[in-house]
Formats: C-alpha cells, structure tokens, sequence
C-alpha cells in the first residue's frame, strides 16, 4: 500500500450535483442501483472520470441511459473509469453487494435485526461507485426496498417523500435530503426497530421531531439520549447561535459499530454503548458518555455537516472544532473542574504518549496510508486543545465572532484548517500564523519554567524555554505560539498582577490571572509589585498541551493543593505530589509517605466546600502510563509495583477518613444523575475502593453490602470492583458469576464484566481472558466485546499485560492476527500498545518480535500502517 500527501490535493475533476440511490434489499444479495448528475469541473478541464468502488459486483453502466459496453470503461483495482465524460449527463451504476458477510463494518452491513451503513471516512465506496471524497458534495435521495416483515423500518438522510406497499410482501420508503452533503454523511437503515418519538421546537419556533430507533427490548433506555440531545440543542442555539437545519433528528441504536457514533445528516447511527442508559444498567461515567457523544454528533450538524472537510488531512477541522464544542457543553451542564480533570488525563496519559512514539502525526497530518488510523487522540483530543487556545488567545467575544463568521462563509462548503484560522484573525486583526505551526508540527511541547524573586525590587521574574522532542515528520521544531494562563499566590490568595512593561491604565478589573503568551524559544516575563515571594499557579486550567516542567518543593505543591483559586491546578498540585512521592520511592527504594501530603489531603477530605468529586480525583495515584512518561529509565512493572504499594499506604494513612466517606453515603436515595449526586457517589465508590486495596474490614463488609443492594449500576459495579480487590478468589468467582447470571441478557453491562475480569492483576488473568473468548456471550464479530475483553487486558492491566514471559503481548498479537481481515479498523486500534515497544527496554524487544509476527502475515492496509510506522 502506498501514502497519498496532502500536498497532492487537486479539486475533483467532476462533480456530482445529484446523487439517486435504489437500494433494494434481499437475503445475501442487495442491488444498488446509482443515478449521479455529474458535470465536469471546469477549474480541472479534465474529460476522464474516476469514481471510486470496493468488492462491488458491478451489473450494467449507463451513460445518459446508453449501456456502456466493456470497451467504454476500465474497472480495475478499487477505481472505475470513464474515458470521455466532458459534458454534463447521468451516469447509472447498478452492483450488487452483500451485507451480511461484511464484517468490516464499513459500508452497508448486517448487525443483529437490522441492515446499517458507516462511510466515514471511506465506506460509500462499498455500496456504490462513487467519487468518494468530502468534497464532492450532492443531493441525496433514496429509495430504499425489502422485505415488510424483515424491515419493517427503512429510513435514510432527510426528509420521508414516500412510502407504500408492494407485491410479495415487501416495501419501499424514499427519503430526500435538501442539504448538499458527501457521501461521508450519506445514511441507511433497514430492520426491525421500535422508536422513541419526542420533539424540540426551535429559537426560531420551528418544530423538530426526534426519533431514536433501539431494539425493542431497549425502549426503556433512550430518555437520557433524547434528554441530552435537547439539552445540546439549546445549547447550541445559545452558546453559537446555531439551529437545527431539518424538520427530523433520528438516531439509531447500533450493537456492531467500530467507533462511538456517526454524525450522518438527520440520521444518526449510535454506538448502543453511547445511546443506551439506564439507572440499573448504566454506570455514572456511561451516562455522561452518552450525553456527551450525543451532542457531539449533534454539534457536527454545523461543525462538520453544514461545513465539512475539503480533504481528510482537515479531519480535525471538523473534530478538534466539534470535541471543543462538546467539552465545554459537559463542562456546562456537568461539573466544569471535573470535565477538565478528565480531559486533561485522557492527553496526559494517553495523547502525548501517542505524540511521543512512533505514530506520532501533526493535527493536520501531512501524509497517510489508510484515513481510518488517523481518527486519533490527536487529531481529536489535542485538536480540540488548539480551539481552545484560540479561544483562550481571542477571548469569548472574539472567539465567538470568529465562529459565526466561520459558519457564515463556508456555510454549505468543504474547507481546511486554514479557513478556520483566517476567520479568527478576520474578527480580532490578529496574526495567528505562528500558531498554525500547531496544526502541521507533531510532539508535545515542554516548557521549563524557573523563577526568581527579588526582595529589593519587589519583582518576581519568570524565564519559560519551550523545546520539543523531534517526531517522524520533523527533528526539529519551530517555536509555538503558547498561552500560558498563570496567578502568583501570596499568604492571602492570588496577589495582583502587572508586568513590568505593563502601564496600569491597561490592566483589566480582575487582575490576579493573566495569560502570557509565548512564542520565542526562551522569554522572561517580570512582575513588578509584588510584595512577597509568591507560589506561582501555571497553566491553569491546562491552558495549551504541553509538558509543564517548573521545580515545586513539596511545600509550594502543599499550597497550591490548598489554596490555588483554580481548582484544577488544585488537583494538578495533588497529581505531581503523587509522581513526587513515586519519585521519592523509586529513589529510596521504598514507599515512605510524606506526612504534609497525607495531614494536606485529610484536610482537603474534611472541607465540605470542595466538589466530592474533584476531592475523589485528588486521591488517586497517577495511571502508570503518565508515570512511564515521567519516569521512562524504570521499568513499567516497578512503576506498577511502587504505584500499588503506594495507593496502599495512602489508603490505610487515610483509613479513618475514607471510611467517613463511605459510611456517610445513603445508598437507598433514589437514583439521580445530577451533578451532585454523581460527585457524592464518585467519592464514596473512590474511598471504597482505596479501603478495598488496604483489605480494611470496613472494605470487606462494605463490598459485599454495596454489591447486593445497590439501587444502581455505578453502585454496583463499585462492588463487585471492591470486591475483586479485597476478598478470597471463592468469594470473587462467585460474585462475578451471581453478576453475570443477573445481567446475562444485558449486552453492555456483560462488557462490563468482561473487563472488570480483564483488568484483574492476578496471575491467572491471561488465562482467564483467553477462555472468556469462548464464553457464549463473547463474540470476535462485535467490537465492543473485543474492545471489553481484548482492549481493556492491552490498555488497562498493565500488571499481567506486561508479563514478564511475553505472554501478553503474544496473545494481542493472535487477537491482532485473527482481526486483520476480518475487522481492520479494529485490529489496528487493538495493536496500538505494541508500538509503544521502544519505551520499555529489554522488554520491549519481546513487543518488538511480536510486531514483526503480525508484519510477516498478508496485513489490511490498515493493520500494515501501524504495524510498519512501529517497527521504522
Ligand atoms: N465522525 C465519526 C467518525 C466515525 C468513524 C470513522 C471511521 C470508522 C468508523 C467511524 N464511525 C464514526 C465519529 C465522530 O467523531 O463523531
Ligand atoms: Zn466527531
């Protein structure tokens, strides 16, 4: 397989104004018939047309309703092509296609009762030739045919213009949609769904109906889904002025998905782990998955949908853009500290992991071979941290401004990165070239910060040098542009600020926090005026992605734990105090606590002003996988030793404490997933659970008492965690099978077990994961099974996936192996921990041989990506 670059990026050579489907669905064998309006691009002046196809059975084409004999086209490897198309005309396709022996999920498939499709990124190709780019926007209309008893729901992108019966009991529906859009965004579904029908009137006082499509057995859990979208709706409405576009918003429920959600215009195909929820099958953190993915998909109706990619190399114009959005909905609807925190720990452990190894690719990547490994945490997750730079440099005015001109312009247009910049520095006159480099450089940034203060001059200076590790693409860097949001805490809180340079005139009301902006290799920026050594609070609230490095005493991190007025740098405090002590116990090489840490977080436990649920992230060690990257001489399995041991000594330090919390919580209240209620809980399952890994004899009761009588599935699941960590293997196996006999028939919450039971760190873990592969409830065909089983045993067991005999690492190569053809989006993600081989010394080179097993077989394009870029 070969790269294609984006700076080979021409326009089509033809456009498809209208876009005439007939998908008429049989048993093995579906017909789609294709009637495309095409006109030549007279910018290209090119007459040979090159659509796009992947395993279709091509019947008959049509040229303006000519057949078109063997000698009038060429189909040959995936592209079918037309020599002389320099005049607008239709062309008609006719393929048949199977579904149900796609196991891809890619294109039109067959999951459970029901036919569905996913073309993003390149999936349309697999229902029809076409010019399978987002920049070919058209005008859809289906009509979809089958069987009544079969599929008795059919349903496409816009609007229902028909329907009726036909001879032999079958059926039609045709949909049309009025938006332009790319096949990306193209949609069906046909099967055997009940619905869930609500409705959203508009600002503008338009009527919107909503309908959620689920099993029938799942009716009882869409209320939150419908609930979240509304909420998004507004939102929208409020926070970007943006309005939904179509009188109908449907969203379908989904088993066998590869990814979360698909924002398919008016018709969106849903993840069941991302629609679904109920108080007795659904933890707190599904729940707010769910609310969080279903405004994601509904932001793309702008971000994305209305304006959309020129190319796939834009892939985070449209998801940077849309997960910024999201965030800050969660943030609003959620608690905004806690959103952060998490989001801030899915970059640090995982994103700049990413940014550090071998996979490692700029938000705009310049080069690929297979688009579908590149819907990454950094195209999305450290795409969404550019947005927010740019909004932290504009302001939320001029932030906001931007965006309305953005949507404005490029309403019903495919664009780039570029054109999302240039309508932030339209609105604000500002020249944000420099900080395009964060779009086309990969790494993550380090700043090394020192400071000085003078007791004569009352001035406290702070010297910030940015360097950035070389990546693939670039051994060398060109400074970013970096806004870097700090305080200076005095005795009685954060002091006034003013810069030296500063005149008093400009400084705003509030002027305790100010946003230094570097863009020079090395700057200072002095403070003058300040009447004491303060401690300084950097990059609150994570203003921009990078590696904060400034030497904090024990005491200054005690401070800021305490009094830091930006409560996540609060728990940034309590995150590097825990890599201190680690420090200290590799360096020792014993796990002595600091008693100022412990007497500090006691402290913190009692304050009843301080969110439960920040003080629940407060205590928790950081992952082992952000300690590898802090400390990547040692390797993993001490840091996963030394991190155990020192999770123990701070549970039984602060015993009396966390038994409070776990006394105090009233399990009998009714379930509610506000935020409060969720911080309560998040907190009390946390001091569980820490009890739990002292094996505290409250823990041993407790376990038990919440398991049985939990009222809900966050409690439960606390349980049954606490449970696997404090008692007898006879008392675990038979909670796990009591667990799985009351939720056999729950698909998601069997994933649950399948994890919990993949991420025990005993001996006998690999084995016990291997034989769950033959459990009846376990399936190779559906991804959220593997991803609970196969991803959670590679990703979050860093004890027993580390095996000292290699013997991890082997079976997520047979795991890989065995999905390469069958599932390759999947297969690509699960090999993803085996890249990380250069990271973990000798045995890194038993990753390294399981890597060059997996090269040595025929790969998918994408499986052979990853596993090449690893091993180069
Ligand atoms: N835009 C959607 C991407 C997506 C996807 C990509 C590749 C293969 C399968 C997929 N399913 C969904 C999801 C989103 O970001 O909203
Ligand atoms: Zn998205």
């Amino acid at each position: 397989p070969s790269a294609i670059y984006l700076a080979d990026y021409r326009e089509p050579t033809h456009w498809i104004d209208e876009t005439h489907l007939d998908v008429v669905i049989f048993p093995d064998q579906t017909r789609v018939t294709a009637r495309l309006k095409i006109t030549p691009n007279a910018a290209r002046a090119v007459s040979e047309l090159v659509l796009d196809g992947e395993g279709l059975q091509t019947q008959a084409i049509y040229w303006n309703d000519a057949r078109l004999t063997q000698d009038d086209f060429d189909e040959c490897d995936g592209k079918l092509r037309l020599k002389q198309i320099n005049e607008s005309g239709w062309l008609t396709t006719e393929v048949i296609i199977c579904p149900e022996s796609n196991t891809a999920l890619e294109g039109l498939y067959r999951s459970r009762t029901m036919y569905c499709t996913q073309c993003e990124a390149e999936g349309f190709r697999k229902i029809t030739w076409y010019l399978d780019r987002p920049d070919v926007m058209s005008v859809f209309t289906t009509r979809l045919e089958a069987d009544q008893s079969l599929c008795p729901v059919l349903l496409s992108n816009g609007n229902l213009v028909a329907s009726g019966s036909l001879p032999n009991g079958r059926h039609f529906a045709t949909w049309h949609d009025p938006h332009k859009k790319p096949s990306y965004l193209f949609a069906l579904v046909a099967g055997q769904l009940s619905c869930v029908k609500d409705q959203f009137v508009t600002a503008s006082n338009r009527s919107v109906a909503i309908e959620v499509y689920v099993e029938p057995k799942d009716l009882d859990k869409c209320s939150h889904a419908i609930d979240s979208l509304k909420r998004a709706m507004r939102w929208d409405e409020q926070n970007y002025g943006r309005e939904y576009d179509l009188d109908i918003y449907m969203i379908v429920a989904v088993d066998d998905f590869n990814m979360g959600a698909m924002e398919n215009k008016g018709l969106n195909i849903f993840n069941t782990s991302c629609v679904l929820a109920s108080a007795a099958t659904t933890t707190d953190i599904g729940f707010q998955r769910v609310e969080a993915v279903v405004a994601h998909e509904y932001f793309h109706n702008w971000s994305g949908n209305r304006v959309t990619c020129r190319d796939w190399f834009q892939l985070s114009l449209k998801e940077g853009f849309t997960v910024y959005r999201d965030a800050e909905f969660s943030a609003d609807m959620n608690s905004s500290t806690v959103k952060r925190i998490e989001d801030v720990n899915l970059l640090r452990t995982a994103q700049f992991a990413e940014d550090a190894g071998p996979l490692a690719h700029p938000v705009r990547p310049a080069s690929f071979i297979e688009i579908s490994n590149f819907y990454t945490l950094t195209v999305y997750e450290k795409g969404a941290e550019l947005v927010r730079m740019l909004a932290t440099l504009l302001g939320p005015e001029y932030f906001r401004k931007g965006t309305d001109l953005y949507f404005e312009r490029h309403d019903g247009e495919a664009v780039t990165c570029d054109d999302f910049v240039a309508s932030m520095e339209a609105v604000s006159s500002r020249d944000l070239s420099q900080f395009k480099r964060w779009y086309s450089q990969a790494g993550t940034p380090e700043l090394i910060v020192s400071s000085q203060y003078s007791e004569a001059y009352k001035t406290f200076r702070l010297t910030i040098e940015q360097r950035c590790p070389p990546t693939p693409e670039a051994a060398e860097k060109a400074p970013f542009h970096i806004p870097i949001r700090v305080s200076l805490l005095g005795a009685a809180g954060a002091l006034p600020l003013k810069l030296a340079n500063q005149a008093v005139g400009d400084l705003p009301e509030d002027n305790t926090e100010m946003i230094l902006e570097l863009t020079k290799s090395e700057q200072t920026f002095e403070f003058a005026g300040v009447h004491e050594r303060p401690v300084p609070s950097l990059l609150r609230g994570f203003s921009a992605p990078v590696n904060l490095r400034y030497a904090y005493s024990e005491t200054e991190l005690i401070t800021l734990l305490m009094q830091d007025t930006d409560l996540f740098n609060r728990w940034s405090a309590s995150q590097e105090l825990g890599v201190l002590a680690v420090s200290n116990a590799i360096k020792a090489g014993t796990c002595e606590l600091s008693g100022d840490w412990v007497n500090a977080l006691q402290a913190n436990l009692q304050r009843d002003d301080l969110d439960p649920a920040v003080m629940a992230y407060m205590l928790q060690i950081p992952s082992v996988n952000y300690l590898h990257d802090r400390f990547p001489e040692t390797d993993i399995l001490t840091l996963h030793q030394t991190r155990q041991d020192l999770v123990r000594r701070l549970a039984l330090s602060l015993a009396d404490a966390l038994r409070e919390k776990v006394l105090a919580y009233d399990m009998r209240q009714p379930y509610e997933v506000s935020a409060a209620a969720v911080a309560v809980r998040s907190l009390s399952n946390t001091a569980l659970l820490l009890l739990a890994e002292a094996k505290d004899p409250l823990a041993l009761r407790e376990s038990i008492t919440r398991f049985k009588h939990a009222n809900n599935m966050t409690d439960q699941l606390a349980g049954l965690r606490a449970i696997a960590r404090c008692q007898s293997d006879n008392v675990v196996k038979e909670h796990l099978a009591a667990f799985y006999s009351q939720w056999k028939d729950e698909a998601l919450v069997v994933n649950q077990w399948l994890s919990l039971q993949a991420t025990r760190d005993e001996a006998d873990t690999l084995v016990a994961v291997q034989s769950l592969t033959s459990h009846p409830c376990f399936s190779w065909n559906n991804p959220n099974k593997v991803r609970a089983l196969a991803g959670a045993f590679a990703n979050q067991n860093p004890g027993q996936f580390h095996r000292d005999d290699g013997a991890g690492y082997e079976w997520l190569a047979n795991v890989v192996l065995k999905l390469n053809q069958a599932n390759p989006q999947l297969a690509a993600r699960l090999v993803t921990p085996l890249t990380q081989w250069r990271k973990h010394g000798q045995r890194g080179q038993l990753m390294f041989s399981q890597l060059q097993r997996i090269q040595g077989a025929t790969l998918s394009k994408d499986v052979f990506e990853v596993v090449n870029k690893a091993l180069t």
